[in-house]
């Protein structure tokens, strides 16, 4: 992807294939302006950073960085969003998920319940964000303020909620907790599965074991193998070097 190549994916189902819960008006709006807003947001920073570097002067460097964080982050986060939500959704975790989302957090509705509270106390914009965290070897919840503020560094977002009031107030004013429950009904669970077995093959390593220069890695496994006594097809075994992604 070259800098300022990123391109406004299209929705993986018609604008108005998620009503009643999320209304065609309020999501072509939300994806065909905000999310291009920050596709085109993210291509002007990378770009102007190639002009900064093209002329060795850095003297708007915070602010395009900012930029970079800011619309990089609401476009990653926007691309996601779309594909976890289905016509067909809704219903409960099954398999990894479910394993996971238990294993972790004690229960499904444990889980959502948390996961509900946390979207729904975001302080003015931001998201709820499921995570699998490599250097874990688990699930988290996370929020985000704006898109990019309040994160945990090398961690993959497999589950996303937008709190914005873009994302929900055509359809439901400002009464977040009512958009929240609805979007329940159309979370598209074999997405998250799909998601959450590409993330638990990657590693981002945090210690130099391993690296040039610092000896060999140690025998510890590392995070990210398979949940023991897991449903579902067995994780390939994480090893040196980068695993092959399903
Ligand atoms: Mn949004």
């Amino acid at each position: 992807m070259p800098p300022g190549g990123h391109r406004l994916p299209p929705l993986p189902y018609a604008y108005n294939a998620l009503e009643p819960y999320i209304s065609e008006t309020q999501l072509r709006i939300h994806h065909d302006r905000h999310h291009a807003a920050y596709v085109e947001g993210l291509n002007t920073a990378e770009l102007a950073l190639v002009d900064e570097r093209a002329r060795m002067d850095f003297s708007l460097v915070r602010y395009w960085e900012r930029e970079l964080a800011f619309n990089g982050s609401g476009h990653i986060l926007h691309s996601i969003y779309w594909t976890n939500m289905s016509p067909s959704g809704g219903g409960e975790p099954t398999g990894l998920v479910r394993d996971h989302i238990i294993a972790h957090f004690g229960s499904v509705q444990a889980f959502r319940e948390q996961f509900s509270r946390a979207a729904l106390d975001v302080e003015g914009s931001g998201w709820g964000v499921l995570v699998w965290q490599p250097q874990w070897g688990r699930l988290e919840i996370l929020t985000a303020w704006r898109h990019e503020d309040l994160t945990q560094w090398g961690t993959i977002p497999v589950l996303v909620l937008d709190v914005w009031e873009h994302a929900y107030y055509l359809d439901y004013q400002n009464r977040r907790a009512d958009y929240i429950r609805a979007w329940w009904n159309v979370v598209n669970w074999p997405d998250v599965e799909r998601r959450l077995r590409l993330a638990m093959g990657a590693q981002v390593p945090m210690q130099c074991h391993g690296a040039p220069g610092h000896g060999p890695m140690p025998s510890a496994p590392i995070p990210g193998g398979p949940l023991p006594g897991g449903s579902g097809p067995a994780e390939p075994a994480p090893g040196p070097g980068i695993p092959g992604l399903a």
